[in-house]
């Protein structure tokens, strides 16, 4: 869902227990950090997977980019 430096869509509402997974298009690294979370670095056609299990909003952003990569993933 990365792609020339934003989360493409910005914004998901997904069911409690359902995964998200985050893919990089982009042609540089970037990271996927859950507000409160450990970070997880994204490089170049990779993935990352995350589970929520508890319904909330939960903010992430690419941390190499903050500025300009922010979303949330609202979880019912
Ligand atoms: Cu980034």
């Amino acid at each position: 869902m990365v792609k020339s430096y934003r989360f493409d869509p910005e914004t998901i509402v997904v069911e409690a227990g359902q995964t998200v997974t985050w893919t990089n298009d982009d042609n540089f690294t970037h990271t996927v950090q859950i507000e409160g979370r450990e970070d997880r670095e994204v490089g170049r056609g990779e993935s990352t997977s995350i589970t929520f299990d508890q319904p909330g909003t939960y903010q992430y952003v690419c941390t190499l980019h903050r500025r300009d990569m922010q979303g949330a993933v609202i979880v019912r």
